[in-house]
């Protein structure tokens, strides 16, 4: 393809653009002019494409090349040697052959947790689950790192989780029935900038806006003020982090004891209400779950709680979770404690009321209904049963054949000697980096695609560079979007640089299974596929697609989706008995018998306040004295291009911004600026300070999303020098009902650092070589 100058159309997981390039570069972005709120995360585009953070060829690492596969301390300081497409593709098939017979499937991992890009056929994991099922199948991982602990529980709780998610209240209702939101981690802005697959046009704002002027008052629970937009004038309750549970035990307390709780519903539509009342008057452990006592936990005042509670009892009020709630150590009880006060508070079932969860955490929460009508690229039956909950990677490769739990069932971890990665980032998404690094010795093999030199890449020993979805054609629709968007390429890829699925179909052609994978497609005839079974989809729900041809002049189509449908719990409150949910009981379980049964000690069967490893009131708290809260970025998605525009732009003195209340600031001697070492016994990073009064004290703010950058490459425990907080974070289950990931569950201390600072190098790329060397070493 020619580099003359082009426009055209992209989607993103931020939203839909129109791109302006110089037929290799990106020059300018502009949001959909049927956009009235584009994100400005779109400029990220803006010089990504040939920085020199691009992957411009095939890359093997020195020690792999030169020593053969084989565990080593040498991943991320060694150099690579830049081969052919065709070389790299030999090597690659000939070691997924050795691994195989060697070792039967089950050794290759093939989780490949992330997010990629919007496209419905590109979709990078899509491609490599796709491939790898073709040769025999891989280990898989199982739930996300967005919510494992809520997708867990919820069944224990709900019954059927997607009809549960797909009936709770929307913005309409909220604003027309709404008298009260309490939230619970907050409504961040900045976070609804973003949808899974895509979203064409940015509401979610104004439908907060909107309820605020239509009445609804909010109240954010939460150590970040910051985490709802002012102008919803909301009353801020800051409470310590990981609290809720107890602070929620608190409030139905006090509705119990004071008789102001929906005595219908916890009855004739709640199992094992009365068992939760016995633990809220202690009269299981001797301890009352009182305002008082709770208010020495969470550290909001007593009569504050008791207040909420009243309030919430008096009005329709919908208790909304953030999913960060449950992204922590015993992340299901906050959910769980949620629902019980919900049912209690006398709203639940009715149009606008009860209890919700991830409002703010994505864009279409609960803007659109969540169908998705596109057709995505089909998967292949997978052979191996193997598989881990997704944030166990190192314990799997840490301990292999070692057992876990995991919702009532107890496997093993399968012994891994090649890891497969497309489309995702552990060097951004997991936690305890270094523990990692460690884990991240054990494999023979770890092959990675990647468009950009991140540490991901960095650390693996075969590179394989892709395109990115600017320079394909694709077909994009986000979760629970009306809108079917033509992606357009509207640029060249450096030469030589293919997409994951002409990687993937040179690999699979090479080990005998080509026709398996491409089913004898080129991409653009399967981007054409997927329309074509779009199309029939939606001629069962009666909405009438154009012709392939015309949906590509068009660029755009905004389907009209309607959303009706009773809101959650409100069949089962008119009539339990024509209505079960699909749980044992037929009831919402604030006791689930199940989960009980499994006998847990880190995840009873009803919501229980249980003591995080790391908080502000635990003696930790003593040599740590600061709880980091580790969010999603605001300028970015994740990681990804974090050497973008915008992204660069909000970094001060080249680093993430860790953000402090003025008290802790100020009694460390900080200027608003100034560089400074976060620390605990896992790891350390350098951060810019920026002083806020947004934050309680006690509470640091440092986002995701700067690409891990050590000091001294491959050394385990070396300082990040740009401020990636997993260097951090503790690597610990939620529990082992979900084994989900607890990043938010986080104590650290911050001081001066002294001495010249070091350079960035998070974006440059790794040593390169052009021609191997003869002489080959041993690792
Ligand atoms: N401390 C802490 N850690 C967290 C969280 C937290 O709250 N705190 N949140 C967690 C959550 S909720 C999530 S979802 C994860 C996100 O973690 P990830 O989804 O792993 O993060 P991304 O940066 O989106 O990784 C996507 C990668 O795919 C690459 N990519 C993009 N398009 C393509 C493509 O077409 N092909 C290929 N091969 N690659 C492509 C990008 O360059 C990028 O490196 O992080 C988790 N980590
Ligand atoms: N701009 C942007 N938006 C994104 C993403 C992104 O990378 N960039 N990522 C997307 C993804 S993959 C996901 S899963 C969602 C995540 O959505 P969430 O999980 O809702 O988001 P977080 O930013 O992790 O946390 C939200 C807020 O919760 C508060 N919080 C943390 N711990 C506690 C606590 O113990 N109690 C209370 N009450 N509050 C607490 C913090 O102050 C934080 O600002 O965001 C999505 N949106
Ligand atoms: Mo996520």
């Amino acid at each position: 393809m020619s580099t003359a100058p082009r426009s055209g159309q992209t989607a993103s997981h931020w939203g839909r653009y129109e791109i302006v390039t110089d037929g290799a570069e990106v020059v300018q972005v502009h949001g959909a002019h049927e956009d009235p709120d584009p994100s400005p995360i779109g400029d990220n585009y803006v010089g990504s494409l040939r920085h020199r953070a691009r992957v411009l060829r095939p890359a093997v690492r020195r020690g792999w090349l030169d020593g053969g596969p084989g565990s080593t301390r040498r991943r991320g300081g060694d150099e690579y040697v830049e081969v052919s497409l065709d070389e790299a593709v030999e090597l690659c098939a000939t070691e997924l052959e050795r691994v195989r017979r060697e070792h039967g499937n089950e050794a290759i991992f093939g989780g490949s947790y992330g997010w990629g890009s919007a496209g419905r056929f590109h979709h990078a994991q899509s491609q490599v689950h796709r491939f790898l099922s073709a040769i025999g199948g891989y280990t898989r991982s199982l739930n996300t790192y967005s919510h494992a602990a809520e997708e867990v529980v919820l069944p224990h709780i709900v019954g059927n989780r997607e009809w549960f998610l797909r009936s709770l209240p929307r913005w309409s209702q909220i604003a027309e029935h709404t008298d009260l939101v309490v939230a619970f981690g907050g409504l961040p802005r900045g976070n609804v900038q973003v949808n899974p697959g895509g979203l064409g046009s940015h509401q979610n704002a104004a439908w907060q806006t909107g309820s605020m002027r239509a009445g609804v008052r909010f109240v954010v629970v939460s150590p970040s003020r910051d985490d709802t937009a002012s102008e919803l004038g909301a009353q801020w309750m800051p409470l310590r982090p990981n609290t809720d549970t107890a602070m929620m035990l608190a409030m139905a307390h006090t509705l119990l004891v004071e008789g102001r709780y929906d005595r219908h519903f916890v009855h004739a539509c709640c199992a094992g209400f009365d068992r939760v009342a016995a633990h809220l008057r202690g009269e299981d452990d001797g301890v009352e779950k009182s305002a008082a006592w709770a208010a020495e936990i969470c550290d909001v005042a007593a009569e504050t709680i008791v207040d909420l509670a009243r309030q919430l009892a008096s009005c329709r009020s919908l208790v909304t979770l953030s999913w960060s709630l449950q992204r922590q150590h015993h992340g299901e009880m906050p959910y769980w404690a949620g629902f019980a006060l919900a049912a209690m508070a006398g709203s639940m079932g009715k149009p606008g009321g009860g209890v919700g969860t991830g409002y703010s955490s994505i864009h279409n929460a609960y803007v659109h209904d969540r169908v998705s009508v596109a057709a995505a690229l089909p998967s292949l039956p997978n052979s191996v049963p193997d598989f881990i909950p997704v944030a166990r990677i190192s314990d799997m490769l840490l301990d292999p054949g070692g057992a876990f739990d995991y919702d009532g069932s107890r496997s093993s971890y399968p012994d891994i000697r090649l890891v497969y990665w497309a489309g995702g980032n552990p060097f951004h998404h997991h936690q305890d980096l270094n523990r990692m690094l460690r884990a991240w010795q054990h494999p023979e093999t770890i092959v990675v695609h990647e468009p950009y030199w991140n540490a991901m890449a960095k650390h693996a020993d075969i590179v394989f560079p892709v395109a990115t979805s600017l320079e394909r054609d694709d077909l994009a629709m986000g979760l629970g979007d009306p809108w079917l968007v033509a992606m357009q390429q509207v640029a060249a890829p450096p030469e030589g640089v293919r997409t994951d699925y002409d990687v993937f179909a040179r690999l699979a052609r090479r080990l005998g299974a080509g026709q398996r994978f491409t089913e004898g497609r080129t991409a653009d005839e399967w981007v054409r596929e997927l329309y074509e079974r779009s199309v029939r989809t939606c001629a069962e729900m009666g909405i009438e697609l154009p012709s392939y041809a015309e949906f590509r002049r068009r660029g755009q189509i905004e389907l009209p989706l309607s959303w009706d449908g009773p809101v959650a719990f409100e069949e089962l409150r008119a009539d339990p008995a024509r209505h079960p949910l699909e749980t044992p009981s037929g009831k919402l379980e604030l006791y689930s018998e199940t989960v009980a049964g499994f006998g847990y000690d880190d995840c009873p069967g009803f919501p229980t306040w249980l003591e995080p490893a790391e908080w502000l009131g635990g003696s930790l708290a003593r040599a740590y004295p600061l709880h980091m809260v580790s969010a999603q970025p605001e300028h970015k998605l994740h990681g990804q291009l974090d050497h973008g525009a915008a992204s660069m732009a909000a970094k001060v003195q080249s680093r993430e911004v860790v953000w402090m209340a003025r008290a802790d600031a100020v009694a460390r001697g900080f200027d608003d600026g100034e560089v400074v070492r976060v620390f605990n016994e896992r790891g350390a990073c350098l951060a810019a300070v920026r002083v806020t009064e947004g934050l309680r004290p006690g509470v640091v703010r440092l986002a995701t999303g700067a690409w891990y950058d050590p000091l001294t490459p491959g050394e385990i425990g070396a300082l990040d020098k740009h401020g990636n907080p997993n260097v951090l974070t503790p690597d610990i289950p939620a529990s082992k009902l979900s084994q989900a990931p607890s990043a938010h569950t986080c104590l650290v201390e911050v001081e001066r650092f002294d001495g010249p600072l070091p350079p960035v190098t998070a974006h440059d790329p790794p040593r390169l070589a052009r021609q191997p060397p003869a002489a080959s070493t041993s690792e």
